[in-house]
């Protein structure tokens, strides 16, 4: 298992090298590719390369662990450094009391995944320097990222050129709540989250639930109120809150079935909707 996984800083190696000329035909097949980023987690630390490349990345994030977890972005403030960051994460009490703590902003992130599921969201990663949290609560009591589930990386500005993901689903996020284009059938779909409206402080993000026989929409609003393990049923991956105006995308594969999407901040106030997949 990856209990002890501690927190490594590995330099992103994959898919890097000299920019290749247009006109060669062997290179035109990777001409916008995804940029794959792989974000391991597991209980209760995170994985992910020190450095990567700015534009639209896809972050493949694996949950080796046996809780859920969910990785948020935060984009530090100018001037903010990995040194600020891990010495408040060190002292979870006065963490929101740092002066630049309330100008981080939300940049996104992976969403809510079960044990040896997948969760891969694709964003458009500005450069700068970025803090990830996951505030999934340990049947302790304690948040995941108390327990030393959070870490840092940097965009650099150099643009990787991956192409704007293809969505065939659209979820548009509102003060209405879940507009949504597209039906979900089974198989593989890209999800494009837009997030029209982010009120302060209840900003929306869209998680989805797997809903086995018994299981309850019900439940996954009550979970969302304070999302401490065991969860009561599985979730599949989403879109962590992004900047309002923004557009992030979800890759999920869906069997038949019954599923919700579950904003985190909102479900309580109708924000979560079940759907079938048939
Ligand atoms: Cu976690």
């Amino acid at each position: 298992m990856h209990r002890l996984l501690p927190l490594i800083f590995v330099t992103a190696v994959a898919c890097d090298g000299d920019p290749k000329p247009r006109a060669a035909a062997s290179t035109a097949a990777d001409e916008g590719a995804p940029y794959v980023i792989e974000i391991r987690q597991a209980d209760y630390a995170y994985a992910i390369p020190s450095q990567i490349k700015s534009g639209w990345v896809t972050f493949q994030a694996p949950n080796e662990g046996e809780e859920h977890h969910v990785a948020v972005f935060l984009k530090l403030p100018e001037g903010v450094t990995r040194a600020d960051w891990y010495a408040a994460m060190a002292n979870p009490e006065e963490a929101r009391s740092a002066e630049w703590w309330d100008e981080m902003t939300d940049a996104g992130g992976t969403g809510a995944v079960a044990p040896g599921r997948t969760a891969v969201t694709t964003m458009y990663m500005e450069p700068g320097l970025y803090g990830v949290l996951c505030g999934v609560i340990a049947p302790d009591g304690t948040s995941h990222w108390v327990k030393g589930m959070h870490t840092t990386f940097e965009v650099i500005d150099e643009p990787a050129g991956a192409h704007e993901p293809t969505a065939d689903i659209r979820l548009t996020l509102g003060e209405s709540g879940f507009e949504q284009e597209g039906r979900v059938t089974p198989g593989t779909h890209t999800v494009a989250v837009h997030f029209a409206h982010q009120p302060p402080r209840r900003t929306h993000d869209v998680h989805v639930a797997r809903l086995e026989d018994g299981e309850t929409l019900e439940a996954a609003i009550a979970l969302m109120a304070r999302p401490i393990e065991p969860f009561p049923m599985a979730f599949v991956g989403g879109a962590e809150q992004g900047p309002q105006g923004r557009t992030d995308y979800f890759t999920v594969t869906f069997e038949p079935g019954r599923y919700a999407w579950v904003c985190h901040l909102n479900a309580s106030s109708g924000m979560a909707q079940e759907f079938v997949v048939e």
